[in-house]
């Protein structure tokens, strides 16, 4: 058994993954500042889903499964000592770090939003890693990055790899061969963010001999797993507004009340996808198989398929009948790229990937179905420009 913290353990992807390691007997700490439900308040806009307050979801896992998972209520920007008294005090194994602002739309719709996700996001992870260094204990910290890191502009056919780029360099003694951090091309400030703490981690892992493992993150969709389903009080949050909604989960949404789906430009945006069943198993996966100490970042493309948008409306149109709106593009993005994913260091170490199939989608359709009675349709387009003066939706 392991003794785990979750950092955003509230969140879409925290939440369920709490339940997960929990289930599977870890010892799950949550630590959250509740930041995600302040943005919907201020955006007043709420997930699809009742999501209980957390309190009571965590007092319904222990009455459904009699597991205990511990909460503490902190800021990682700003409350760095009292962080670092919860490490000694539980003494974890690992740290899951959730707790970024994690909306690109959101980073881009003011000065203000720019600026709070840059502060949030950067100083979250760096005060992270030097409370790991701080206590000097062996931790594993394991991280949510973002397929976004590597950027949406290429029409080639060379593939992603894992992290790092193998490149050749002319030296006054030949061609030298080198691994290098793949060049970043961030395409928004929050998912500059991660390219941020790209670097902080290679210098941490580097100087500290930090254990890190930074998982490239797709698109996820979906919203249920194993745990969330047991009981109503657990349920997961489904985003379905125009600044925390994505792609998929947006038109399956759509579809559930006949609003036509909303493609933007041309849909020819190629992205990576992962279901939330297998977004929680990779944590599980990479929580088990740390790098060694001393070792470079450990890190993995934490996909399973990629899907060009347009491609993906289609679909949910064929399936349900709705209608496909073609709208002017908020975001500055190549109008069409391609996208060849390596996944293989997840399929090594066992990951059965959960592929798109027409079962799981009207699953997902027929939640936001069951609940469509909460929707807000002036809160489903986009809004945020990513460049002052562009057409607005
Ligand atoms: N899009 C539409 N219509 C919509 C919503 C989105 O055409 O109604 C398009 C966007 O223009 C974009 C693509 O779909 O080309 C993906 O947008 P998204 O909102 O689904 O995803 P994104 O902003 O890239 O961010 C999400 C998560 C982020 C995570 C990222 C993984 O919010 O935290 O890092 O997915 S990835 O996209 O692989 O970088």
């Amino acid at each position: 058994m392991k003794k785990i913290i979750v950092l955003g353990g509230d969140g879409f992807c925290g939440w369920p993954t709490s339940l997960h390691l929990s289930s599977l007997g870890q010892e799950v700490m949550i630590v959250d500042n509740m930041s995600r439900r302040k943005i919907d308040i201020d955006l007043e806009t709420s997930s699809l889903t009742p999501i209980s307050n957390l309190g009571e979801r965590i007092s319904t896992w222990h009455e459904v499964s009699g597991k205990t998972i511990e909460f503490r209520n902190l800021n990682l920007a700003s409350d760095f000592d009292r962080f670092v008294t919860i490490l000694r005090e539980f003494q974890p194994d690992a740290i899951v770090h959730f707790a970024e602002q994690r909306s690109a739309p959101y980073s881009m719709k003011s000065t203000d939003n720019k600026r709070y996700t840059v502060d949030n996001n950067v100083r979250a992870t760096h005060n992270v890693l030097s409370a790991i260094v701080e206590v000097g204990a062996d931790i594993h910290l394991v991280h949510l990055g973002t397929m976004g890191v590597y950027g949406y502009g290429w029409a080639g056919d060379s593939s992603i790899p894992e992290g790092y780029l193998e490149v050749t360099l002319d030296t006054s003694s030949g061609p030298k061969r080198k691994e290098i951090l793949h060049p970043a091309d961030p395409g928004s400030v929050y998912h500059m963010t991660k390219t941020l703490d790209q670097l902080l981690f290679a210098f941490y892992a580097k100087n500290d001999r930090i254990q890190v493992t930074d998982l490239h993150q797709g698109i996820v969709w979906g919203t249920q797993t194993a745990q969330t389903a047991l009981d109503e009080r657990l349920i997961n949050r489904f985003d379905y507004d125009g600044d925390y909604g994505t792609v998929l989960n947006r038109f399956l949404m759509q579809a559930a009340i006949g609003f036509p789906l909303t493609v933007h430009g041309t849909g020819g945006q190629t992205r990576a996808f992962i279901h939330i069943n297998d977004t929680v198993r990779c944590i599980e996966l990479a929580i088990s198989n740390p790098p060694e100490r001393g070792e470079r970042p450990m890190i993995l493309n934490q996909v399973t398929e990629s899907h060009r948008v347009r491609d993906l409306a289609e679909m949910v149109s064929k399936m349900t009948g709705t209608e496909v709106q073609f709208l002017p593009n908020p975001r500055l993005e190549a109008n069409e790229n391609t996208l060849n994913v390596e996944n293989n260091k997840f399929l090594d170490l066992g990951l059965t990937p959960t592929t798109l199939s027409e079962g799981l989608l009207t699953e997902v359709r027929d939640i936001a179905q069951k609940y469509s009675f909460r929707v807000d349709r002036s809160k489903i387009l986009a809004k945020s420009l990513w460049r002052k003066g562009m057409i607005s939706q």
